[in-house]
C-alpha cells in the first residue's frame, strides 16, 4: 500500500479540511505532516461547523485513526480547548481511541508566540502577515536543533529543558524591548501539557508504515498550501513548512516510493491571506465580491483574505512540484453569477512575456496577461450530478485540465460535505 497526499495548491484555504472529510471514509488513517495551529481546516456536515487546527480532518469519520505527525507543532494549548470543543459537540477522539501523536513533534511554547510578535512588529512593511501562532520561532528552534518534543514531556527534567529553551527565549525578546509577562500563559501551557500527556504517543514513522506493511489506507493531510512552501513559496512570505508532497515524507518518515495519489485542491480562484506577492490580487468590487460571496476569512485569525483571479503558471508550478495525479476544484459556486471571468495564463515581467514563475517576484512585479472566459450563472449549491453542471463551468474545468495536463477528479460547489461531485 502506498501513502496518498493530498495538499493545497495555492496558498492555503483550498479547501482541504472539507475534502479531507469527503475522502476519509476511503481511508484507515489520516495524517497530518506540517504546519501547526496556524492552520484553519474547517468541515461542515449536518447544519454544523467546526474548524480544526492540529488535529486531522478525518476525526469526525468512524472508520479513521488520526495521527498528528512528527513534522507538525504543537500548542498544547491550542490542542486542548480543540478537543474540548469536539467533546462539547458530542465527539470524543480521545475516548474513541481515534487519536494519536508523534513523540517527535515539536512544542510550541508561550515564548515562542512572544517571538514571532517581536519580529512581526518590528518588520514594518516587510512583515510576513504570519498568524502569530509562534510558528517561525519554533521550526526555527527545531532546525536550530534546540527544541522541545512531545515526548520530552515525559522526561523527569522536562521543566529544566523548558525553562532553559525560555531564557534563551528570554535574553532574545530582550533585545526587542522589554520581556512582556507571561505567568498566566504559562500556567495554562503546563496545565495543557498535563493534559497532552494523556494523549496516547507514537513514533510516527513506524506507525505509519505498520499501517502499509498491513495493507492499510493512508491519506497524508497537507496544511497552509504549496506557494507558502518554505523552499519554493513566495519567499520570505511564506510559513516555516515544506507544504509541498516531499514534507508528507519527511513529516511522517515515509520512503518516497511509498507515495501513492497526489491529490492537489484548488479554488476556482485564488486567496492569500498575510503579506506578500500575488500577481491576481483584485482591489476592485469583484475582489470584493469574491470575499464576501466566498466568506474569504481567515479561519483562524478572522483576517480578510485576499481575492483574485486564478493564476495558471502558479497552478502548474505546484502541479508539478507536487507530482500532482488529480485536482479537486472547490468553490466554483461563488463565481456563479460572473458574466466573465479570468484566468492568468502568463505574466509581464522584467518586460517580458513568460509563463512560469520567476524566482523573485517580491521585488519585481508580475504582471497578470489575462485571458477572459465566459462565466456561469447558475446556483451551484444543490446540483448533485455532473449532468447538472453548466456546460460554461464544465468548459472552465476542461480548460484548467488542458492548462495543467492533469484531470479535475472532484468539483466542491458548497461548504457542505455533500455538496461534492465526482467528475472522474
Ligand atoms: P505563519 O503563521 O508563520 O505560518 O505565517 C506565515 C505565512 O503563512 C500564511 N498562513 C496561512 N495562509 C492561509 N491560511 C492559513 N491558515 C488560516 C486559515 C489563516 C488565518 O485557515 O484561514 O486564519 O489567518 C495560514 N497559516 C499561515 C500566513 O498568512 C503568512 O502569510
Ligand atoms: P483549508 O485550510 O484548505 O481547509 O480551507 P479553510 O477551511 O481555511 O477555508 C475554506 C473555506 O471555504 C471554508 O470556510 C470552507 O467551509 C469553505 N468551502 C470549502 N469548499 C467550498 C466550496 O466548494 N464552496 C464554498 N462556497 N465554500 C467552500
Ligand atoms: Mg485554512
Amino acid at each position: 500500500m502506498a501513502v496518498d497526499v493530498l495538499l493545497g495548491l495555492q496558498w492555503g484555504d483550498e479547501g482541504k479540511g472539507k475534502i479531507v472529510d469527503v475522502l476519509s471514509p476511503k481511508y484507515d488513517l489520516i495524517a497530518r505532516f506540517q504546519g501547526g495551529p496556524n492552520a484553519g481546516h474547517t468541515l461542515e456536515f449536518d447544519n454544523q461547523k467546526y474548524v480544526l487546527n492540529t488535529i486531522p480532518s478525518g476525526i469526525f469519520n468512524e472508520r479513521n485513526m488520526n495521527l498528528i505527525g512528527n513534522g507538525v507543532v504543537i500548542d498544547p494549548i491550542i490542542l486542548k480547548r480543540e478537543l474540548d470543543t469536539l467533546r462539547k459537540s458530542g465527539f470524543d477522539p480521545l475516548a474513541a481511541k481515534k487519536l494519536v501523536i508523534a513523540r517527535k513533534a515539536h512544542l510550541i511554547l508561550p515564548t515562542h508566540q512572544l517571538l514571532d510578535a517581536a519580529s512581526e512588529s518590528k518588520m514594518g512593511e516587510g512583515k510576513i502577515g504570519s498568524t502569530l501562532k509562534g510558528i517561525g520561532p519554533t521550526y526555527m528552534d527545531k532546525t536550530g536543533r534546540n527544541g522541545l518534543r512531545v515526548g520530552d514531556t515525559l522526561l523527569p527534567d522536562f521543566k529544566e529543558r523548558y525553562q532553559k529553551l525560555v531564557n534563551k527565549h528570554k535574553s532574545i525578546l530582550s533585545h526587542y524591548g522589554d520581556v512582556p509577562d507571561f505567568s498566566e500563559k504559562e500556567k495554562t501551557f503546563f496545565e495543557a501539557i498535563d493534559f497532552l500527556k494523556t494523549i496516547p504517543q507514537v513514533d510516527s514513522e513506524h506507525f505509519v508504515n505498520q499501517y502499509l506493511a498491513e495493507g492499510k489506507t493512508v491519506l497524508a493531510e497537507g496544511a497552509q498550501g504549496t506557494l507558502l512552501d518554505v523552499d519554493f513559496g513566495s519567499y520570505p512570505f511564506v510559513t516555516s513548512s515544506n507544504t509541498t508532497a516531499a514534507g508528507a515524507c519527511t513529516g511522517l518518515g515515509v520512503a518516497p516510493r511509498n507515495i501513492g495519489s497526489v491529490i492537489g485542491i484548488f479554488k476556482a480562484y485564488c486567496t492569500r491571506v498575510g503579506s506578500g506577492p500575488f500577481p491576481t490580487e483584485l482591489f476592485d468590487e469583484t475582489g470584493e465580491e469574491l470575499r464576501t460571496v466566498g466568506r474569504e476569512f481567515g479561519a483562524t485569525t478572522g483576517r480578510p483574505r485576499r481575492c483574485g483571479w486564478i493564476d495558471i503558471p502558479a497552478l502548474k508550478y505546484a502541479v508539478m512540484l507536487n507530482g500532482v495525479t488529480e485536482l479537486v476544484m472547490t468553490k466554483a459556486d461563488v463565481m456563479s453569477g460572473f458574466e466573465k471571468i479570468y484566468a492568468c495564463t502568463h505574466y509581464r515581467y522584467n518586460g517580458e512575456v513568460i509563463d512560469y514563475m520567476p524566482y523573485d517576484i517580491c521585488t519585481v512585479k508580475a504582471e497578470p496577461v489575462l485571458e477572459e472566459i465566459e462565466g456561469w450563472n447558475e446556483d451551484l449549491t444543490s446540483i448533485k450530478t455532473i449532468a447538472e453542471v453548466p456546460e460554461k463551468l464544465m468548459a472552465y474545468v476542461k480548460y484548467i485540465e488542458k492548462q495543467v495536463g492533469v484531470p479535475v477528479k472532484y468539483l466542491s460547489v458548497g461548504p457542505d460535505r455533500v455538496q461534492t461531485l465526482v467528475l472522474n
